[in-house]
């Protein structure tokens, strides 16, 4: 072929977001319409018998279908990562929003034009495969680029910072945070001893540990969360020009999450919530959306910050060094088969094309060993990157060969180089066709196993990242302290915890003592002590005290859009269907989604005879997972409700819950049998939204009413009520 026919057909097919949709393809499968084979292609007539001796005599070992499905089921299993077991995944593509040539070289972000296609997983870290989502923990945000010039992974997590420092400890920190060895307690927990132990003796890990006790910590949705590459990366020009970079994704429709007792419930309820809620969008057509950003730091300012840049513990607060937008990720198709891409799509931080490369953070370095020998005990031999998924939409040539499954037929005599006999190929690309060249980073050092002392100022972030949350964050954080520390049966551990959140903050350390029994951290000896080698940072020019960036009230709260909700709409015989569809209608304009939840299964009669099928009935749905909920008028169907044992416990846990509520015509009266009652005023004519609770008592200004039911969606919680008094609600 020629090259230059070739080298359009290659366009071709990198150059558009389906070209992985179609290298997939080729190695799909599906039995609609065929009989049933052996593995070898020999059609079978009868499964559902052994081979027998009789039709009650002994099964006869020449069975081979038998033997075949039988061996093969065995074999189905394979070892689940060793972290981030549990994930789900999803296919789209990435388009940059215009050159940056001045940056970075990789193809990727230098035209607008094109869709690079992705695959993206988003894991939980502790729990196993079967385990809930809606856990206390990190998530991951792994993105594989199959981008024109090879691979390219980000693999990062929906917070900022990790909890180590230097790679060789990570065995440690998840040998410490999984289940206890013993007798494997708690599951996709750290509520435990174990973790607390470690955590204590830890200072390092407190920056992190203050996101994870946040409610950063259990998405709404993975829609509704942001992204990180957590380490300082670098971007390097044509021109070798290198840049320092940390990577972000951005959630179009907001950052949101939940609140923890919800998460809980969740986690009995639903523990497909996050996974089932990223599928349905996607079948639903109303596709995730992530802005890529980039903070980029010039090699000049390498130190001019009060942290150093290659400790995965810090962050570069945004109103330091704001982001710049470079692209925008849509996802756009679930996956087929979730073992054949979910399970066996094997990242690799180290998987990096042109124009994007390392730093020497120590964390960093220790994952770019890590990864690839995971996959080879987890994906079985060295051939992983042979596997559908893995695949780069680009050819690959080198002189790898044979091992478990190989699946290349590599043609030709020489498998070596330098070789004569193939005509010296593959040939080494040189940097004008893409060969890959290193950041020519100068290095010099004595061998030693020792931290910078730059890298020791443990609190100063964990203090920022504290003093930047809202009251109401303060509180939770406070609160997720004692759900935690409470669990913690040593109270030696309780105690040591505490002196270290003096470290961070006094007031909080003195709250969460008081909450899990434990004396408050009056000896500053101790406080000292826990805090071991840490050096307080040294104020510089760029040094902040807050960074509004990070907390999600400061960020979102104003956020218009109610994309990707959900919302219950419950109705009953007799129920007014105008307002229902009037609600509806506006609902699926802003692309958020409604059900209709009723006592039964089935179809239900409205008072001007039209009818409306039931989604979800009592039994198989709550109200943790709705974000709000809306009851319409019609006076039998509000007569009925009112019985409803379930109807009122779902408005008053919404309501504990912090979520919008609207209540049309008659339905207003219903708040009589709900704790709701006293803590709202009382409807006046018109319109009247109190603390996020929408009433209208008649249908003249629906219109209004949807609009602010809308409004407070959008705004997704109502924290007010939280300092209330919640003894009364049930
Ligand atoms: Fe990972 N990590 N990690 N990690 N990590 C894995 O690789 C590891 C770290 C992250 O959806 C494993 O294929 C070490 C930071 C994600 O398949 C393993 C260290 C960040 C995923 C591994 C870290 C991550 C993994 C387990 C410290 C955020 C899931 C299975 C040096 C920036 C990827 C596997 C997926 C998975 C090792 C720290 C993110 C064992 C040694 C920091 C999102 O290789």
């Amino acid at each position: 072929m020629a090259d230059d026919t070739r080298r359009k057909m290659e366009e071709k097919t990198t150059n558009s977001s389906t070209a992985k949709n179609e290298q997939l393809d080729q190695h799909s499968e599906n039995g609609e319409g065929q009989y049933l084979t052996t593995s070898t292609g020999v059609r079978i007539n009868h499964t559902n018998d052994s081979l027998k001796a009789g039709s009650r005599g002994p099964t006869i070992m020449e069975d081979f279908h038998f033997r075949e499905k039988m061996t093969h089921f065995d074999h189905e299993r394979i070892p689940e990562r060793v972290v981030h077991a549990r994930g789900s995944a999803a296919h789209g593509y990435f388009q940059s929003y215009g050159p940056i040539p001045e940056l970075t070289k990789a193809k990727l972000f230098n035209d607008p034009e094109k869709k690079t296609p992705v695959f993206v997983r988003i894991s939980t870290v502790v729990g196993f495969r079967g385990s809930a989502d809606t856990v206390r923990d990190v998530r991951g945000f792994a993105t594989k680029f199959y981008t024109e010039e090879g691979n390219w992974d980000l693999v990062g997590n929906n917070m900022p910072v990790f909890f180590i420092q230097d790679g060789i400890k990570f065995p440690d920190l998840v040998h410490a945070i999984k289940p206890e060895p013993h007798n494997e307690m708690p599951q996709a927990s750290a509520a435990h001893d174990n973790f607390w132990d470690f955590v204590s003796l830890m200072p390092e890990s407190m920056h992190t540990i203050m996101w994870v006790m946040s409610d950063r910590a259990f998405p709404r949705s993975y829609a509704m969360m942001e992204g990180f590459g957590v380490h300082t990366f670098r971007f390097v020009n044509a021109e070798g020009k290198s840049k320092f970079v940390k990577f972000h994704w951005k959630p179009v429709a907001g950052i949101h999450s939940l609140v923890w007792d919800e998460a809980q419930k969740i986690a009995g309820k639903d523990p497909d919530f996050n996974r089932r809620d990223l599928w349905e969008a996607i079948e639903m057509g109303n596709y995730p959306e992530f802005e890529l950003g980039v903070q980029v730091v010039d090699p000049e300012d390498e130190f001019a910050f009060d942290f150093d840049l290659l400790d995965p513990t810090k962050i570069i607060p945004e109103e330091v060094v704001p982001i710049k937008m470079i692209g925008k990720m849509t996802l756009n198709r679930n996956p087929d088969n979730f073992f054949a891409e979910t399970e066996q799509v094997a990242f690799h931080p180290g998987h990096v094309v042109p124009g994007i490369d390392f730093t020497n953070d120590p964390l960093l370095q220790g994952r770019l060993f890590s990864y690839v020998d995971t996959q080879l005990i987890r994906l079985g031999g060295p051939n992983f990157n042979e596997i559908p998924i893995n695949r780069p939409v680009v050819e690959v040539h080198n002189n790898q060969r044979d091992g478990f499954m190989r699946q290349t037929i590599n043609k030709g005599k020489t498998n070596y180089f330098p070789n004569s006999r193939g005509g010296g190929c593959p040939m080494m690309a040189p940097e004008t066709a893409g060969g890959y060249l290193h950041h020519m980073e100068k290095v010099e050092g004595h061998k030693i196993r020792e931290r910078s002392d730059s890298f020791k100022d443990y609190f100063g972030q964990a203090k920022l990242f504290y003093n930047s949350q809202t009251e109401i964050e303060k509180k939770h954080i406070m609160e997720a302290f004692h759900f935690e520390l409470g669990k913690v049966k040593d109270k030696e551990i309780r105690q040591r915890m505490v002196y270290m959140i003096a470290n961070v903050d006094k007031d909080l350390a003195v709250k969460v003592a008081n909450g899990i029994g434990i004396n408050p951290p009056t000896d500053e000896a101790k406080i000292k002590e826990v805090a071991q080698d840490h050096i307080p940072r040294e104020k510089v020019k760029s040094s902040v005290d807050t960074s509004p960036a990070v907390s999600m009230e400061n960020r979102n709260n104003k956020k218009g859009s109610i994309k990707g909700r959900k919302v219950a709409i419950m109705i009953d015989e007799g129920f007014d269907y105008e307002t229902v569809m009037q609600v509806k209608k506006k609902l699926m304009d802003g692309n958020a989604t409604a059900e209709i939840v009723s006592k039964f299964h089935g179809m239900i009669t409205a008072s001007n005879g039209e009818t409306l099928e039931t989604d979800k009935n009592h039994i198989t749905t709550a109200s943790v997972l709705y974000d709000a909920i809306f009851i319409p008028g019609g006076a039998k169907s509000v007569a009925r409700m009112k019985n409803h044992g379930d109807v009122i416990q779902f408005i008053n846990e919404a309501y504990k819950h912090c979520k919008p509520l609207a209540f049309s015509g008659e339905a207003v009266e219903l708040l009589e049998n709900t704790a709701l009652w006293n803590l709202v005023k009382e409807p006046q004519n018109g319109v009247n939204v109190s603390k996020g609770v929408v009433m209208a008592s008649n249908n003249d200004n629906m219109g209004d009413f949807s609009e602010r039911f809308m409004e407070c969606i959008a705004q997704h919680r109502f924290w007010e009520r939280e300092d209330m008094d919640h003894d009364s609600i049930p």
